[in-house]
């Protein structure tokens, strides 16, 4: 078909649609999609493209459904990328930030993205981290919000702080990359650990969630039931808990190991003081170091004596910050022993079932018969239970339940971040900025130097520090560091549903809209942002009680469709592995790429999209090439949402040509407008009838449950092939049904195209098909009335062909009529005449029709 000019079509749809904004109005109630809203960078990438595409094509979907649709965007403007974009191009965060901002809302509209912008919002402006900082007096008044001095992970490149999620397990900054330190520093802290039980248990009603999710979230959260002991210092009196998980192992535990800052060292005596202070001051961590501190704590089971050694294994801010040595069964202890020569002798425990002596044994078994002792033999499960029953009574032990969730640290020490809302003052103390008097503004960028110094850069402004305090009106400070960006969009979503409200971040009333029904991004926010936005939500709608919103247990994601990665194509020396640009790549073979100039052969994989494999694909040159509705198809089209996407431009033509023969049929289309009459149609156009309404059931179901939108295409691709199939009905009300249908399922995916359509095969009605009902499936079409019969020719199966049910005779009450009317189905059928004896039905000696019409066979005199 000929190419259709489809910026033609944008540009006039886009302006009609300027004078009629599509309606959010419907009555089937409120639909909240929501895609996570953007770092503000400045540049959509293909990454954009897919989730705003896929969020944009549901929310459209919705409205045609008949559903209000909450379809908002904004901006999660602050953060270090802006700080550091700024010090290098010598312009303020919020000036670049706000050129992006614009930059970015022209991107989303070349999308043709749907979205409701007057609830816009940007976290960086002070009407919205007013209510950010409203929200943090709030949590600090409920005790959920506290100062805290302890070791903390510190970004030697960043220069600030980062809470423990935010740093990987090599020991890496998430952001820079560095290798991070420890320091011990005061900071702010949300006490989310009171949360995990509920953040843990409801869980299990996210039945809308990926498996994957939840089981990341859990994992974080990371529950653990166990023991804890009370062992007593050798000398003097004083206890050392220590929290455990394997209790049985206590009668193998050889000595004690305490954190950095355990209150312990306190009593160490001047001998080993020194030492054991100056391990404590070592910044760096390494496996296996730790030191005696000369204590001794006494075993309360078998009475050993336990050195008690201060070690970098030990954490402090987990269980107890003390740990039993049990080098038998904890590879830890076993390498932390195995060092040490007063630790090297220890007794094995639990025995390997399989025989195999080698320590440490981390794995079940019956306890070891060296120990001489009454649980020997005892599983040691069955062990832990009877030493839990006797720690207890002797009360030298209580059972706990342990989370790995820590509290979060908020506090960090940059500046293009919300100023933390708190007054320092020598006689109240910490003192909440008082209601009135938010929002605490950030001071203009360009009364600050950025770099070159640690700490706050709020800290160098004195007309900044230097306040009155709310309390006593004494002189005062205010506090210097600015909030992780994970507390703004923490509760962005809630703000999103009272975008302009000037008195509370959200009204009571509104928060009936929750939940997002649907919420579509990044897998890369399984853990941090989702368990932080639920914590806060859950805090939230305690203080905004709901009915309905809290009988959801105030989760705020119903369901959550978590997008793949777009990849792109990428060329590598197969030598040196280094990443080649594409036009200096030889194609000629295209399956044995070599590189231009050197000849070198290249290999090709698809990875994510970089600058530096010089694989990526511009946005924008795409849509202009192949026009915005050919891009989108071709993202949905391309892969399963969940899936990774590898990009691959000459593909995006097939889009354009599928949309160029719609273009051609609606064109050549002569509406028939007639009601459709099912009982008077002919077979094939019952048939047709059928596949229409098979394509709306599967369409439907994509778009509304099971998000294959992958099919969703490839259904109406297989339409139109039909539709080109059956062309010689064109005359006919259902071959209109179906091209009217096929474009209004298109219509979410690709609108302007679909509005285009529309209009051709509707030259005098409704101006939008975007304003039309999504199409109903008629239950009586899907009724399957066909019978699959089986024709053989004497014992040997031949063909096939279709009987019509609704034509059969009552076979019960006439079976004779039936038999004839099989016998005559099959003769009428064009094929039989290679088998059958046609045009001498004296040559057909018997016919036996079986099981209902399903099987029919002829005997044929030869
Ligand atoms: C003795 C023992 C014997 C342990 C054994 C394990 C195996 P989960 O299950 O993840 O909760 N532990 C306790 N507090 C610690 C701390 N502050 N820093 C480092 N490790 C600590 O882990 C619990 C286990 O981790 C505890 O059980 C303790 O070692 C260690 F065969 O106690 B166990
Ligand atoms: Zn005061």
């Amino acid at each position: 078909p000929v190419p259709i000019n489809f910026k033609a079509i944008e540009n006039k749809w886009l302006e009609r649609w300027r004078s009629k904004a599509p309606s959010s109005s419907g009555t089937l109630g409120k639909y909240y999609v929501l895609a996570m809203f953007p770092y503000p960078s400045g540049n959509m990438h293909m990454g954009h493209v897919r989730v705003y595409t896929i969020s944009d094509t549901l929310a459209r979907f919705r409205r045609m459904l008949g559903h209000e649709v909450i379809h908002p965007m904004g901006w999660d403007a602050f953060g270090l990328p802006a700080e550091n974009a700024a010090m290098e191009r010598n312009i303020s965060p919020e000036t670049w930030t706000t050129s992006n901002v614009a930059a970015m809302k022209e991107q989303f509209q070349q999308l043709h993205a749907s979205i409701d912008w007057d609830r816009e919002i940007n976290t960086s402006q002070p009407e919205y981290y007013r209510w950010t900082q409203h929200l943090m007096v709030l949590l600090f008044k409920r005790g959920l919000l506290y100062r805290k001095q302890g070791e903390v992970n510190w970004d030697p490149v960043d220069k600030t702080v980062l809470a423990n999620e935010q740093v990987d397990a090599q020991g890496r900054s998430w952001r820079s990359g560095a290798l991070v330190e420890r320091r011990s520093l005061t900071q702010w802290y949300m006490r989310i650990t009171e949360y995990a039980e509920p953040l843990l248990n409801d869980l299990e009603g996210l039945s809308g969630w990926p498996e994957r999710v939840k089981t990341m979230q859990a994992n974080w959260i990371g529950k653990s039931q166990g023991f804890t002991f009370a062992f007593s210092l050798a000398e003097g009196d004083g206890q050392i808990q220590a929290f455990t998980s394997r209790p049985e192992t206590v009668v193998g535990a050889t000595y004690l190991a305490v954190s950095k800052d355990h209150p312990i060292l306190t009593r160490v005596s001047p001998q080993f003081a020194s030492k054991v202070q100056s391990f404590a001051a070592k910044k760096q961590i390494e496996k296996h170091s730790g030191v005696d501190t000369g204590l001794v704590a006494i075993n309360p089971v078998t009475g050993a004596r336990m050195p008690i050694y201060v070690a970098d294994y030990v954490l402090a801010d987990y269980g107890t910050g003390a740990v039993m040595g049990v080098p038998a069964h904890d590879v830890r202890d076993y390498g932390f022993a195995m060092e040490r020569k007063d630790l090297r002798d220890f007794p094995r425990i639990v025995d390997d079932p399989s025989g195999n002596t080698e320590l440490p044994y981390t794995g079940k078994g019956p306890m070891s018969a060296a120990l001489q002792h009454e649980w020997v033999g005892l599983s040691n499960t069955a062990a832990a239970e009877a030493i839990i029953k006797f720690a207890t009574e002797r009360k030298f032990g209580h059972p706990v339940t342990q989370y790995r969730l820590r509290d979060w640290l908020i506090s960090r020490q940059r500046y293009w971040g919300a100023p933390m809302p708190f007054i320092h003052c020598d006689t109240c103390g910490v003192v909440p900025v008082p209601e009135s008097h938010l929002p605490v503004r950030l001071p203009p960028a360009h009364t600050i130097k950025l770099t070159g110094h640690e700490g706050s850069p709020l800290a160098s402004v004195e007309d900044f520090v230097q306040t009155t305090c709310p309390n006593c009106s004494g002189k005062a400070k205010r506090d210097t560091d600015t909030m992780d960006t994970f507390v703004d969009s923490s509760w962005y979503f809630l703000r999103f549903l009272d975008p302009t409200n000037l008195t509370s971040p959200v009204a009571v009333e509104k928060m009936a809209k929750m939940p997002v029904d649907l919420y579509v991004g990044g897998v890369e926010h399984a853990i941090l942002h989702l368990l932080y936005a639920r914590f806060i939500s859950k805090v939230l709608s305690e203080e905004f009680p709901n009915a309905a919103f809290s009988a959801q247990k105030a989760e705020p994601f119903k369901r959550l469709l978590t997008q793949g990665m777009v990849q792109g194509k990428t060329f590598k020396s197969s030598t040196t592995g280094v990443f080649v640009r594409p036009n200096l790549v030889n194609l000629k073979d295209p399956a044995k790429p070599v590189h231009l100039q050197t000849g070198e052969p290249l290999s090709i994989s698809f990875e994510k999209m970089s600058k530096s494999k010089y694989n990526g694909v511009d946005p924008k040159a795409t849509t202009d090439k192949f026009g915005v509705d050919a891009t989108r198809l071709y993202v949905l089209f391309k892969a399963p949402p969940e899936d990774s996407l590898e990009w691959d431009d000459q593909s995006v033509v097939g889009m354009q040509r599928f949309l160029a023969k719609i273009h051609k049929a609606a064109s050549q289309h002569k509406p028939n407008l007639s009601e459709i009459n099912l009982p008077e149609m002919c077979d094939r156009q019952r048939s047709l009838y059928r596949f229409i309404h098979q394509t709306i059931n599967d369409v439907t179901c994509a778009l509304e449950s099971d998000f294959k939108l992958n099919s969703a295409v490839s259904h109406l691709i297989k339409l139109l092939n039909r539709l080109t199939d059956e062309h010689h009905l064109s005359r006919y009300p259902v071959y209109h049904h179906g091209l009217a249908t096929l474009i209004k399922l298109l219509a979410p995916m690709a609108p302007t195209s679909s509005e285009e359509f529309w209009e051709l095969i509707h030259p005098s009605s409704p101006p939008s098909v975007l304003s039309e009902q999504w199409p109903k499936v008629d239950p009586l079409a899907l009724k399957d009335d066909n019978v699959l019969c089986v024709v053989q020719v004497n014992g040997k199966r031949r063909f096939n062909i279709t009987l019509d049910k609704s034509k059969f005779p009552p076979s019960a009450s006439q079976p004779q009529a039936f038999h004839d009317f099989v016998k005559a189905a099959v003769l009428s059928e064009p094929t039989a005449t290679k088998y059958l004896p046609v045009h001498d039905t004296n040559l057909i000696k018997r016919v036996f029709v079986l099981d209902s019409g399903k099987l029919v066979n002829f005997v044929v005199a030869s």
